[in-house]
């Protein structure tokens, strides 16, 4: 089942870039729901550009190749033309927490019904890692000689005070719980989001190898509050505190198809806005 969602595409990211294990985790979460009951053909992904994005030419999903921090727009324009399919984004922390920004703190007050994958390497790698606002004070890079001087955003504590209905951070190296987080983003109904810490083995290599500070919480029904003290844990600085993984917080809140009347119509016929018309 799961060469089907293989493609003819040589690789072309770094051999040993952690890029490689997200696509791992991707397939095998989307093998486990097409095993569930979902079809294949029902899933489709938007993609940033950057490294990450060419997860896009090695997944066999249908989909579209988007615009650098246009992930979500593109994501939500697929789910608002057919609400019928399950969407999912895969983003860079560049191309989600600079250009997109405004995306993604909206996301969580629309609540659709899709899936952001940001792949979280602290560097603007495929434009040869500039600083993002993830990444770390003091990082030097050509364009910031003097270091980084402003204090990293952290994701986590943004989109559960935006509203975002699922948060979740896990660790690219650990396919297995990442596989598993993944699934459990892609089954949760509203907007959910996996940031997921990726080491870039040619840029930034000062934040690499933070295997050793992570640690898993339990999932478990979090109050707000909690949950945003778990995310304050770790601040995206270098080697401060210990970094948790897992499902910081969730919650169910009305969709925007539910809130929709004509997309909760098309939900409830199965059927497309072509359908509609006939
Ligand atoms: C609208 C637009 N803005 C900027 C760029 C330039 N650009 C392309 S890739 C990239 C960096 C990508 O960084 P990130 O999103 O963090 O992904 P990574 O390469 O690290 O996976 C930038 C700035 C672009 N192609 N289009
Ligand atoms: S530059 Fe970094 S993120 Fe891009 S493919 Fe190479 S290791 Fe991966």
């Amino acid at each position: 089942m799961k060469e089907n969602l293989r493609t003819k595409n040589a690789i072309t990211w770094c051999p040993s870039c952690p890029n490689n294990m997200i696509l791992e985790s991707t397939k095998r979460a989307l093998t486990n729901l097409i095993k569930q009951g979902r079809k294949k053909e029902n899933f489709a992904i938007a993609t940033g550009i950057g490294c990450h994005g060419k997860i896009f030419d090695y997944l066999n999903v249908s989909g579209f190749y988007g615009l650098h921090g246009r992930v979500l727009p593109t994501a939500l324009g697929i789910k608002l033309g057919n609400p019928n399919l399950t969407v999912l984004g895969f983003a860079g922390d560049g191309d989600t927490y600079s250009e997109g920004i405004g995306h993604f703190i909206s996301m969580g007050r629309y609540n659709p019904n899709i899936t952001l994958i940001v792949h979280d390497n602290q560097s603007f790698s495929l434009t040869t890692g500039q600083a993002t606002p993830t990444s770390q004070q003091g990082y030097k890079t050509k364009s910031e000689p003097l270091g980084e001087f402003n204090l990293p955003l952290n994701p986590i504590k943004l989109a559960i005070s935006s509203g975002a209905t699922f948060v979740a951070r896990c660790n690219a190296r650990d396919i297995n719980h990442t596989s598993k987080i993944i699934e459990q983003a892609i089954k949760h109904k509203g907007f959910s989001f996996v940031e997921i810490l990726q080491d870039c083995i040619i840029f930034n290599l000062k934040i690499n190898n933070k295997d050793k500070l992570m640690y898993k919480i339990p999932t478990k029904n979090r109050k707000i509050k909690e949950a945003l003290s778990l995310a304050d844990e770790w601040d995206y600085n270098l080697r401060k505190g210990k970094i948790p993984l897992g499902i910081f917080y969730q919650e169910k809140r009305k969709t925007l198809e539910e809130k929709w009347p004509q997309l909760s119509y098309l939900q409830k016929k199965k059927i497309s806005w072509k359908d509609l018309k006939k």
